[in-house]
């Protein structure tokens, strides 16, 4: 007998949220936040999801009413829970206007955006908009945008010009200071087009930032039939997410419109930043530690690579001798409480999420999680051999050869760059210098500083391979 498929249980919201870039991560973080916000204190809540690019999202969704699955993998249990908080999802693709209409919605209050790094079209090395980025260049001369800073602006003009308040836009991507990036591009992008709507958005809007954890690796086929074993029901579209949740959350919402998000578990606070730059070098940054090396030396998923005792090792002591020293603790929190919280999320085996999947877009998570805690760190006057090291993996991995001399499937916006770069010499130091005069990534004072260490660990990666390099790198 087929399976009985995923359905809506209850009528939809009506909706208060429109969300662009409706993957994994936000229907296992933010929408279950929503959900369970709503079923505590009310409000009308319901979520419009966007997709920017792709129909599979909707197409899978649709026939379920949007209702989907959320399944909590612990080390020892499984737990699925059916979550109700979207109510539609566009495809901005296929229909742009259709998404300006529905952010420009009186009962939409908040715009909430996990579009990545890169969605931002802005310059990981300074966070500045890149004017250049041709999705941008072509939303300064289109009514219709395709960037998500594009849809922000056009449909703050739509709003404007009806005499509504403006929309929240809450970034919920791993960048620093989130808030701040987005106002930023959308402030830029506003003032090329219309300084007076410009001026209404730095007045009136705002751009609240937030810190967001969760490990949610991308669905798989085999997810699917994973969970219909379980629970009995087909479901199109589930998600997979660790028990571990948080979000800490700038209280700064025009004329204070949000969910109750407090009752729901999220912490309302004045200032993100300390959690911001905590979660961004200690989870992300080790995240693509070991993306790279743990590729680099034949591990799969994070949970493998954990399993490794020379990388295990390795991570715990960039964590102990390298990150936390760098970094001013969030009030009342304990670094490393925060380390040995992490070392257990990331072996929970029920979890297997790809190093290939977070070794993607290198490009624009480098600064933020690695570059950042090297900069304070030489500043300081201390070294960091190991993250430089990291930095070499990433030069290494972004090659697109691996040590048995396969070639490496780079996804990143600036693959075809990095890999001609690399390829422009024979030799590591030839390499290295090459790779580290790509200026979104490394700014020129840090490319000077970063030469002899990261062309040495290079060298030791090639001679000696990703595994012996990381275990000569904690003595
Ligand atoms: C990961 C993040 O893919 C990646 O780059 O580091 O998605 C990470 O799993 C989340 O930020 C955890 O909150």
């Amino acid at each position: 007998m087929p399976a009985k498929r995923m359905t809506r249980q209850n009528p939809a919201p009506k909706p208060g949220i429109v969300h662009l870039g409706l993957g994994a991560f936000f229907r296992a973080h933010g929408a279950i936040y929503t959900a369970q916000a709503v079923a505590a204190s009310g409000g009308d809540w319901g979520i419009v999801g966007v997709s920017l690019q792709s129909p599979r999202m909707r197409d899978a969704l649709a026939p379920q009413g949007f209702a989907y699955t959320a399944l909590e993998l612990g080390p020892e249990r499984e737990t699925p829970r059916p979550i109700e908080s979207v109510c539609d999802v566009l495809v901005a693709r296929e229909d742009p206007q259709a998404v300006l209409e529905a952010m420009a919605d009186p009962g939409v209050r908040i715009v909430s955006l996990t579009v990545t790094e890169k969605g931002y079209c802005h310059a990981p090395a300074t966070g500045a908009l890149d004017p250049d980025h041709p999705d941008i260049a072509h939303d300064m001369t289109h009514p219709l945008p395709v960037s998500a800073p594009g849809y922000l602006v056009r449909a703050l003009q739509l709003r404007r010009a009806r005499g509504l308040r403006p929309f929240s836009a809450m970034s919920s991507d791993n960048l620093p200071e989130n808030g701040r990036v987005l106002r930023g591009v959308v402030l830029d992008l506003a003032r090329r087009m219309d300084p007076d709507l410009a001026d209404w958005i730095a007045a009136e809007g705002r751009f609240p930032a937030t810190m967001v954890d969760r490990i949610v690796p991308a669905t798989k086929p085999e997810d699917i039939a994973r969970l219909e074993r379980i629970t009995g029901w087909h479901d199109a579209a589930p998600v997979m997410h660790e028990p571990f949740r948080q979000w800490v959350i700038e209280d700064d919402f025009v004329d204070g419109a949000r969910p109750d998000w407090g009752a729901a578990g999220a912490e309302l606070v004045a200032d993100v930043t300390p959690f911001e730059h905590m979660k961004l070098r200690m989870l992300n940054g080790t995240h693509s530690a070991l993306a790279y090396l743990g590729y680099l030396a034949g591990h799969e998923t994070i949970a493998d690579a954990m399993g490794d005792a020379v990388l295990a090792d390795f991570v715990n002591y960039l964590w102990r001798a390298e990150i936390i020293p760098a970094l001013t603790p969030p009030p009342g929190v304990s670094l490393t409480d925060y380390a040995t919280a992490l070392a257990a999320r990331y072996a929970n085996p029920a979890i297997r999420h790809r190093t290939w999947q977070i070794a993607m877009d290198g490009s624009q998570k480098l600064p933020q999680r690695i570059l950042a805690t090297v900069t304070e760190t030489l500043q300081a006057g201390r070294d960091c051999p190991g993250l430089m090291l990291v930095i070499a993996a990433w030069m290494r991995y972004v090659g697109g050869v691996d040590e048995a001399g396969r070639p490496i499937e780079v996804k990143d916006p600036l693959a075809a760059e990095l890999r001609a770069l690399s390829d422009s010499a024979p030799d590591p130091a030839g390499k290295v210098a090459a790779l580290l005069s790509q200026r979104a990534v490394f700014p020129a004072a840090l490319a000077a500083a970063l030469v002899n260490p990261v062309t040495a660990a290079y060298q030791t990666l090639v001679a000696k391979g990703a595994r012996v390099a990381a275990q000569e790198g904690v003595q």
